[in-house]
């Protein structure tokens, strides 16, 4: 049974409501500086598997490892596949084993917010158990048991917000945002965050809570502001805001900028109209990202093969491509370099590499 892997972990009960802001390098082994960022999982533990030996992991004591490479998760192991408890056995395995590193991504957070009680109202929970919040953690809670949720969450609770790596990169699981970084850092209370926090993190409106959207679910901006009409998602939820490709750093303008998908249409079902492209107000500019140091995320559905600009720039690089709805599980293998490239990607199941397309 692979579930019962699960309770053959330490059970973390020195971690339990405790949250790690974000780590800086924790890995020091000699000689092993490379890095491959895996993006969200979600559930798909044949694609996590095929993925790990296509990068060249193999499997001894217990773990997939690699002679001289770690991995690194960027969030959203779980929710929407079902195969949770192999994706999490080989992940946690591989944390233990130092042969990986794993920060939190919006799915992860969701499931602490689900299992935790708001204290101030007996009864209810951070995140509402409502039919659209159960159907949406149905095989998490399905496919372990209490006491497994339990210390799975407890684990969750332990991942960091972000890596920014002495090394030479940086990880988050939507938005790298140095003033949302800052602002969880500054609520820590000795260095870290408590029940307490957790609640004020879970509460819509307030500031860590708007820190905690923009680090795992992103920045957006708002339609109305550039006087565009509502659009309707593919789920047909209307949408008044539009999420900020933030990690296009030349990006001025609503066209480079603002992620309106192609098939959108407007509240009455008509093609959402063609707008006349202007310059993005400086608030939302200051999402995007200007450092040099470069950063790798997950969180946006991208579709498979990457795109210049698009989807990765020389300095940022997304590698969610999908999974979960018939993409390829993907890999940015990082060597060193400082200049990010698209012959870098893995995609798993796929080619070998862009060059050759
Ligand atoms: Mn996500």
């Amino acid at each position: 049974m692979l579930q019962s892997s699960v309770e053959h972990y330490p059970s973390n009960t020195e971690m339990t409501s405790l949250l790690k802001p974000g780590a800086s390098s924790t890995w020091h082994n000699e000689g092993m500086n490379c890095f491959d960022i895996i993006g969200d999982v979600h559930g798909q533990g044949e694609k996590l598997k095929g993925l790990l030996k296509r990068l060249g992991y193999s499997k001894s004591s217990g773990a997939y490892r690699h002679a001289y490479r770690q991995a690194i998760f960027v969030g959203d192991l779980i929710d929407r596949g079902k195969e949770q408890p192999t994706v999490l056995s080989i992940v946690r395995n591989m944390q233990e084993a130092g042969a990986a590193q794993v920060i939190m991504g919006n799915h992860e957070f969701n499931a602490i917010a689900y299992a935790t009680e708001d204290y101030r109202h007996p009864g209810h929970y951070l995140r509402e158990h409502s039919a659209k919040n159960n159907k949406q953690h149905k095989w998490f809670l399905e496919e372990f048991t209490s006491k497994e949720q339990a210390v799975l969450i407890d684990w969750f609770k332990s991942l960091p917000l972000w890596l920014d790596l002495d090394e030479g990169i940086r990880v988050v699981h939507a938005c790298w945002h140095e003033s949302s970084k800052h602002l969880v850092e500054q609520s820590l209370v000795a260095g870290q965050l408590t029940d307490d926090i957790l609640v004020e993190a879970a509460t819509t409106g307030t500031d860590l809570y708007n820190a905690v959207e923009v680090l795992l679910k992103g920045p957006e901006l708002s339609l109305e502001q550039y006087g565009l009409p509502t659009f309707l998602d593919k789920g047909g939820d209307p949408r008044k805001r539009a999420r900020i490709r933030w990690w296009n750093g030349d990006g001025r303008s609503l066209s480079d900028l603002a992620e309106i998908p192609p098939d959108a249409t407007d509240e009455q079902g008509v093609n959402y109209p063609q707008f006349e492209d202007a310059p993005c107000t400086e608030s939302d500019l200051a999402y995007a990202y200007r450092d040099t140091k470069p950063v790798f995320f997950g969180h946006y559905w991208r579709q498979w093969p990457p795109k210049k600009v698009f989807d990765w720039t020389d300095t940022t690089a997304s590698v969610d491509f999908s999974a979960a709805k018939g993409g390829p599980l993907v890999a940015y293998r990082w060597d060193g370099e400082s200049t990010l490239t698209d012959a870098n990607y893995m995609e798993y199941p796929g080619n070998t590499n862009l060059t050759t397309r």
